[in-house]
């Protein structure tokens, strides 16, 4: 087993540009970005630790992921009081099992702790959602989001983060929207195409953020403890339902249709809050 040996691309690092820089250079095009200045503005850089998290809701119940060798898509969700949770991320990893409070909305799992940080400048619709991701030493599958971009804002710790521009798609064995790659290094007598994947690398530190642009792969690695909010809104239907060059076109009414299926399913569940009271 062994990884791809070829020179991973830079990410451009940027502070702080104007709303209009980004859309020019980074949004319409297409192309990734680290920016600073903006995430390390956040109360959140000076509050987030598991102690405050500890303090705010140790004993509420949260629902966390749990998998083996980064194996995401497998993933099992199962309920665990946060308390529990930090203690084991907070200790050295025994095994190849792990837990990882993750894609939730912050709201939903921690009330509390969101007027810590505000949506970044660069959100252009009112409809957006706040996802919080909190663990150690976990692996985020190869994937790539079919609905629109994203920004993977860094609280605490850091994270590697591994990019593909959507035409590396043949090399990356794609399922939906997720690549059938478990985990670093890649077996690459399991998937030999990977050698020739072209791919860019970058480390996002405490208060920097990095934008993830529609169909663009990546896959995250959370070496020590982590906290972090991505924030995701949608494309337009066009830019939706013209995908890059790479992105097989067959797909695209299969994510329109799971759009729908998300978008029912958070109906849902705020009609049944609110009928709950
Ligand atoms: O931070 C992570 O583990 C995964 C973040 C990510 O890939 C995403 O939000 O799409």
């Amino acid at each position: 087993m062994h990884s791809n040996e070829r020179l991973p691309l830079q990410v451009d690092r940027v502070h702080a540009p104007s709303v209009e820089e980004f859309n020019r250079l980074y949004a319409e095009p297409g192309k990734p970005v680290l920016i600073t200045g903006i995430v390390s503005e956040w109360d959140a850089c000076s509050l987030w630790n598991s102690q405050y998290f500890n303090s705010l809701a140790g004993e509420r119940s949260v629902p966390v992921k749990r998998m083996r060798n980064g194996a995401y898509l497998k993933a099992r969700t199962e309920l665990m009081k946060l308390a529990d949770f930090l203690d084991v991320v907070n200790k050295e990893p025994v095994g190849n099992e792990r837990v990882y409070l993750s894609e939730r909305s912050v709201k939903d799992i921690l009330p509390e702790i969101a007027g810590d940080y505000t949506a970044p400048p660069y959100i252009d619709s009112a409809k957006f959602a706040a996802v919080g991701y909190i663990g150690s030493h976990v692996h985020s599958q190869i994937h790539f989001h079919p609905f629109g971009k994203a920004l993977l804002c860094q609280v605490t710790g850091r994270k590697r983060v591994k990019l593909f521009a959507p035409d590396q798609t043949p090399y990356l064995y794609q399922k939906l929207h997720f690549s059938k790659i478990e985990g670093e290094p890649v077996d690459l007598e399991k998937y030999p195409l990977y050698e020739n994947v072209e791919y860019y690398e970058c480390e996002v530190t405490a208060g920097e953020m990095l934008f993830f642009p529609i169909y663009w792969w990546h896959g995250v690695e959370t070496p020590e403890f982590s906290s972090a909010v991505v924030f995701f809104w949608d494309d337009s239907r066009k830019l939706r339902w013209l995908p890059p060059t790479g992105i097989p076109l067959r797909y695209v009414p299969v994510f329109e249709i799971m759009s729908w299926i998300f978008k029912g399913k958070r109906m849902l569940k705020r009609i049944l809050q609110s009928v709950r009271g």
